[in-house]
């Protein structure tokens, strides 16, 4: 059964809706939006005045006063509480915050993402008291620039795996430290390094080696820094290799906990991929006034190129999938906000959906420009380079799919386990049988129900009902037919992934367009109805694909083409060659 603490994404694998979970779509306190709108309009004037994107990214370099004057501007501790000298703003005002950063420039909100949104989180989230009180501070007003030190030569997607290790000194006083951290954004403008190593713990008496998670203040010895790496995009940002070799790191620097690591390093990516997906929304915010601009301008065939259908389809597409990013970034920072425990879930499906919708946002916007669009005399061509590192780092959205699908299928799967171990034992097994048969039953009569939708989206919430349903079931058939070897079947698990991250996208927009409804009429909330039903019909028909091809599939054909193309070393054929 989904228990209290299942979150609401974890809920709907069960086959229920926890609606109370993501109704009413959050309202924002009035005291915060006065803050951050404040904020946003010095950021404003603050790219006005300062930010050179293009020049910086020819340059592959900006000033490093431009952090300074961020930092004077309270940006560097947005998120740090007021008693340790930031503006303490919770999670979705620092996520609206960002995302008006990212609107000036990549490079900018990489620097400054990298800095609060993961590398010095660790503290925020797990650090003593003693740690906030050492370090936040300085962190807050830009004297420490911090780095958060995960990912390695040889550990990438797979972050348990890192080799980097630290070692407890004989005076037990030390960690000894050593290892080769890879493109390390502020690599070499960090003070402030939040590194993950291994070390051994004792576990029952037996030695292990688990991930613990270190606070390094530098520069102190040991630390050295590779070139600065050149880019694609976001090409201002440092990016370097980050070395450890025996660097000595005080016991009082373990953040969370010896062994604690994995644990740390997964919760502050929870909170990071929402500043990135909030960056997302800001960007293409901008590629739809740009694309506005040009179809209202640019005329072809003595039209404005604006009035063709084919340039209509884009706009909106563009307008309806940013709405629906944008309500679950800020839905998804409420749960934060609010205390809720798990959210990973909501996040990565918020990376995810926010960094496609991102990555077609910028292409549509070049493809209206047409040529102009691919002239470097245009910001449009670094704004599509700059994007595409989204889809990438932070979890690329190939593992956050996968993370999905597998932690959402996790408790049905412990369930279906115990009850097939029931069965196997009935005297024993006898309640959970009738638990779980009773609970089927209920589900496939009468689904679940949602009542706190507006009435007039009432179809929507219907689609959302039966697709709900849809899920539970189809989770149920995969883990009955593949058990444990679900983890190895990625193409099940991408459809589960995908169909699972449309359904919180759409409660989100149902959500929030029901407020729309309820607080402005329903004539003053027609482009948001419009939105919410374009953006259903688009995602019910990707959700109904997705269910049709669980076992309608080309799979195996698909795997066969890949098995002989890496047989082959590549593409394997020229029509000139016999
Ligand atoms: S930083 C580098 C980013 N790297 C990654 O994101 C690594 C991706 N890999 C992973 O997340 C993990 O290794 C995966 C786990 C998921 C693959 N929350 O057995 P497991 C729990 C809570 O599945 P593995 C960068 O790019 C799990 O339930 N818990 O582990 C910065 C289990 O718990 P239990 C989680 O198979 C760039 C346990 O962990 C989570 O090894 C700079 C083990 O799990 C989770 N999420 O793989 C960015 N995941 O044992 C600046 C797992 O209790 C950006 N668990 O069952 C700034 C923004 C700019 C904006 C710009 C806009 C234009």
């Amino acid at each position: 059964m989904a228990t209290p603490e299942n979150s609401f994404m974890k809920s709907l694998f069960y086959g229920q809706i926890r609606e109370e979970f993501v109704f009413p779509y959050p309202k924002v306190k009035t005291d915060t939006a006065e803050t951050v709108n404040m904020i946003i309009d010095s950021i404003d004037k603050f790219g006005k005045d300062i930010v050179k994107a293009s020049e910086w990214d020819e340059a592959a370099a900006m000033p490093r006063e431009v952090i300074d004057q961020m930092a004077a501007m309270g940006l560097t501790g947005i998120g740090v509480p007021e008693e340790h000298g930031g503006l303490g703003l919770p999670q979705s005002g620092y996520a609206r915050v960002m995302q008006q950063v990212a609107s000036l420039d990549g490079s900018l909100a990489v620097t400054l993402g990298a800095h609060q949104s993961i590398g010095y989180k660790a503290l925020l989230l797990f650090g003593s008291d003693e740690q906030k009180k050492r370090f936040l501070p300085r962190l807050a007003s830009g004297e420490l620039i911090a780095a958060f030190c995960l990912t390695e030569p040889s550990s990438g997607s797979d972050a348990a795996s890192i080799q980097t290790r630290a070692e407890l000194s004989s005076d037990g006083k030390h960690y000894i430290l050593t290892g080769n951290k890879l493109w390390i954004t502020n690599g070499e403008i960090a003070k402030f390094f939040t590194v993950f190593a291994k070390t051994i713990v004792v576990e029952n008496g037996e030695k292990k080696e688990k991930v613990t998670c270190f606070a390094v203040e530098g520069p102190t010895d040991g630390i050295t820094f590779g070139a600065r790496e050149h880019k694609l995009g976001i090409r201002a940002s440092w990016t370097n290799a980050v070395h450890f070799d025996k660097v000595k790191v005080p016991v009082e620097n373990i953040i969370g906990g010896v062994g604690y690591g994995f644990k740390v390093a997964m919760g502050i990516l929870n909170h990071g991929r929402l500043g990135l997906a909030a960056g997302c929304v800001g960007v293409a915010k901008n590629a739809i006034k740009a694309s506005v601009e040009h179809a209202n301008e640019r005329e072809q065939f003595k039209k404005k190129i604006g009035e063709f259908g084919m340039i209509k389809e884009k706009i909106s597409r563009m307008v309806m999938n940013n709405y629906v990013a944008e309500s679950m970034v800020y839905m998804t920072t409420h749960l934060i906000d609010r205390g809720d425990m798990d959210y990973s879930m909501e996040s990565a499906a918020a990376k995810v959906f926010c960094s496609e919708m991102l990555w077609e946002a910028v292409d549509e916007n070049i493809q209206i420009w047409g040529g102009n669009g691919y002239m470097k005399e245009y910001p449009y061509e670094r704004w599509l380079r700059d994007a595409r590192i989204n889809r990438i780092f932070e979890g690329t959205n190939e593992i956050l799919r996968a993370f999905v699908a597998l932690s959402g299928m996790q408790g049905p799967g412990q369930e279906l386990a115990g009850l097939a171990k029931a069965i196997q034992h009935p005297l024993k097994g006898l309640g959970v049988v009738s638990d779980y048969a009773v609970r089927k039953v209920k589900q496939n009569v009468f689904g679940e129900t949602i009542t706190k939708s507006h009435p007039r989206l009432k179809k929507l919430a219907a689609s959302l009902e039966e697709y709900t349903v849809e899920l539970s079931q189809q989770v149920e058939v995969l883990l009955k037919r593949h058990g444990k070897e679900i983890h190895l079947k990625q193409f099940a698990q991408k459809r589960i992934a995908d169909i699972a991250i449309d359904l919180y996208a759409m409660f989100c927009t149902l959500s929030r367009v029901t407020q729309v409804i309820e607080e402005k009429g329903q004539e003053n909330g027609e482009m948001e109805i419009a939105i919410a039903e374009a953006f259903f019909i688009h995602a019910n028909k990707r959700i109904a694909s997705n269910f049709k091809s669980m076992d309608r599939n080309e799979d195996e054909l698909m795997k066969l083409i890949a098995e002989k193309t890496y047989e082959k070393g590549g593409y394997p054929f020229d029509v000139f060659k016999s």
